[in-house]
């Protein structure tokens, strides 16, 4: 099997991306070790303070995103990085090529009950300019040279998508390498399996609530066919089973916040999870349009995301079309 830089190298992929991925792999090795220590070395729990989302932090949100932080500003590929945990995005190196968003741990609520986390990341050309600034970041998701993330399971995975398809790797524990284990990810174009809070359901738009009572109709239904549903409560595990098996994942409009129009976070979540998605078969949208095409307002902007396999994807986007 073909270690991670292997493959990139024989991707012909640019040397400085190459070196870039292989840091966030490093880096995502380095979370998995302290992941895997869990209680003994006393990283569960809160960390008793606030990220810039107004969300408590938990110890590992906090150490995830410090090792990522490092990692990626040591390197002399990296112009500027923007963090969810980070109110401001921070410099790196002058002249160098790249920009990186990323979730450091998305799905912290699950890190205390051993369950499923991983670490989201979104690479962008830098600017040519002298200094990087904000808006260097604001790129609509279509501008992502590499996007994909980190699961860490029963097994640590690396999804990752260079734009031209979407390659699984598994973490071997023995030799401390990525290895290819799957070339070629697809979403199958239809599917009977949905990903859905449905604890807010009568805090969502109509056009969603009639969707997924449709849905939840099965077979009597106007889908007339019976839905299975599955949440894991933290995205990249939710989007990695439908790059597996296909299905439908929603986080949807809702008016619990009435100022922030989703809970997703467009540059850490959506982009990425949206550019895989895309580029295995599926489909990545917001209730009005392609999450890929969104010009991005701030760098913590949220949006309500709707992606999964393209027909149901489809479907469920008719329903706000047609109301
Ligand atoms: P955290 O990383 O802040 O816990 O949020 C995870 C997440 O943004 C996303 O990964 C999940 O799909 C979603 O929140 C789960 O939220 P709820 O189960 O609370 O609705």
């Amino acid at each position: 099997m073909l270690r991670l830089r292997s493959q990139l190298q024989a991707k012909k992929l640019p040397p400085d991306l190459v070196t870039l991925i292989d840091t966030i792999a490093i880096a995502g090795k380095d979370i998995a070790f302290r992941l895997q220590q869990g209680a003994m070395s006393g990283v569960l729990g809160s960390a008793e303070k606030e990220n810039v989302q107004g969300e408590t932090q938990k110890k590992l949100d906090v150490i995830s995103n410090d090792l990522l932080k490092t990692y990626l500003l040591e390197s002399n590929t990296v112009r500027g990085i923007a963090s969810e945990e980070e109110e401001n995005i921070v410099a790196g190196h002058d002249h160098a090529k790249y920009l990186v968003a990323f979730d450091p741990l998305d799905g912290s609520s699950n890190i205390d009950i051993n369950s499923m986390i991983g670490t989201i990341f979104s690479i962008l050309h830098a600017p040519t300019t002298e200094t990087v600034s904000q808006a260097d970041f604001l790129q609509p998701g279509r501008n992502q040279c590499a996007a994909g993330y980190i699961l860490y399971g029963p097994s640590v995975m690396l999804a990752l998508t260079t734009g031209n398809g979407v390659q699984m790797y598994t973490l071997d524990q023995r030799i401390g390498e990525f290895l290819l284990t799957t070339d070629h990810v697809v979403i199958g174009k239809d599917t009977q399996e949905f990903a859905i809070n449905m604890s807010n359901q009568r805090s969502w738009a109509v056009p969603m609530q009639n969707y997924v009572n449709d849905l939840l109709a099965g077979s009597e239904g106007p889908r007339g066919k019976n839905y299975n549903m599955r949440w894991v409560a933290a995205m990249v595990a939710d989007v990695h089973r439908i790059l597996c098996r296909g299905g439908l994942f929603a986080y949807p409009w809702d008016n619990r916040e009435p100022k922030t129009p989703g809970k997703l976070r467009l540059m850490y979540e959506a982009n990425p999870m949206g550019m895989l998605v895309e580029q295995a078969g599926g489909s990545a949208w917001t209730d009005v349009g392609p999450i890929l095409d969104i010009q991005p307002e701030t760098i913590h902007q949220r949006v309500p995301v709707i992606l999964g396999s393209i027909n149901e994807v489809t479907a469920c986007v008719g329903y706000h079309k047609n109301n």
